[in-house]
């Protein structure tokens, strides 16, 4: 286990490798992708068992990025991990990479789950879940969930489906940073109470900050305290763009141009 001042400091590298990689390329889903940067951190550094030399490790836990638009964030959390080296973070899109925009299981070390087309994550997560539940395993499934793909109906289908089945090692973490690509969530398709639909639903479910690697940290570790047979949402109350003021104040920063000059910024007060 990493102490907490390793999980900042891994959260900051992740941010930093997730810019300039998207710098290089030019243009993409900046906001989306750092707001998952801490709870990345977490799982890869303190939480998930894996083996980053042997991806496919039979008894490894599973990550799912549903929100798939937010792949740079976690190829550069996996390269940061020595999944593949980190100067594939440089070829971000380009003809015949390794690494798409968005996750692909078939391309990318590491990738256990092809997503971008939203709302399947969980759905695939519990499939994974009632597996290892079959086999007799204690491997935990984590899934990442953006607060607008929340929109998509399978999304609760899939969290009936896991506490019907009583799917206690799925892990569903939802990116709570208030926009999706349109505008703001209550402008477009409001979320209501998002822990309680979850806990409507037979789920134990908890909200913690989705900057702060302590809190999330703590979270999944009360969690799986006192969770029982139920299934775990955590959801991250954030900032879309978070870390990087510039981002964050954007009027709309889903997907955009990213500016050298002001990525260059951003990089050097986060390396400060
Ligand atoms: C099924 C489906 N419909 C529409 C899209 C287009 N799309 C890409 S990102 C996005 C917004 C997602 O918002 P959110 O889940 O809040 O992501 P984040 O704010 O974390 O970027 C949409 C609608 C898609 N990828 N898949
Ligand atoms: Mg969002």
């Amino acid at each position: 286990m990493e102490s907490d001042n390793n999980l900042k400091a891994f959260a900051n590298d992740i941010r930093i490798e997730t810019i300039k990689c998207l710098k290089k390329r030019g243009f993409g889903h900046v906001g989306g992708c750092m707001s998952i940067v801490e709870t990345l951190s977490v799982l890869y550094g303190s939480v998930m068992k894996y083996d980053a030399k042997n991806p496919q490790w039979e008894d490894r836990d599973y990550f799912i990025l549903s929100k798939g638009h937010g792949g740079p964030a976690l190829f550069a959390t996996l390269a940061l991990k020595g999944f593949f080296p980190v100067n594939w973070l440089d070829t971000l899109c380009e003809p015949k990479t390794l690494l798409p925009s968005h996750c692909d299981r078939l391309r990318t070390p590491g990738v256990d789950v092809s997503t971008g087309s939203l709302g399947q994550g969980l759905s695939v997560a519990d499939g994974i879940a009632k597996g290892f539940k079959i086999k007799g395993k204690d491997n935990w499934v984590y899934v990442i969930l953006g607060d607008g793909e929340c929109a998509e109906g399978q999304n609760w289908e899939a969290a009936q489906f896991a506490s019907h089945f009583k799917l206690s090692h799925v892990v569903a973490f939802v990116d709570w940073n208030k926009r999706q690509v349109d505008g703001y969530i209550n402008d477009v398709m409001s979320l209501g109470d998002i822990e309680g639909k979850f806990k409507a639903f037979g789920w134990y479910a908890a909200t913690v900050s989705g900057s702060d690697t302590e809190a999330i940290k703590t979270a999944i570790e009360n969690a799986k305290k006192e969770h029982g047979e139920m299934p775990i949402a955590i959801v991250l109350d954030g900032v879309k763009g978070s870390g990087v003021p510039e981002f964050e104040e954007m009027f709309d920063n889903h997907f955009f141009n990213l500016d050298a000059e002001l990525a260059d910024k951003a990089i050097a007060r986060l390396e400060a």
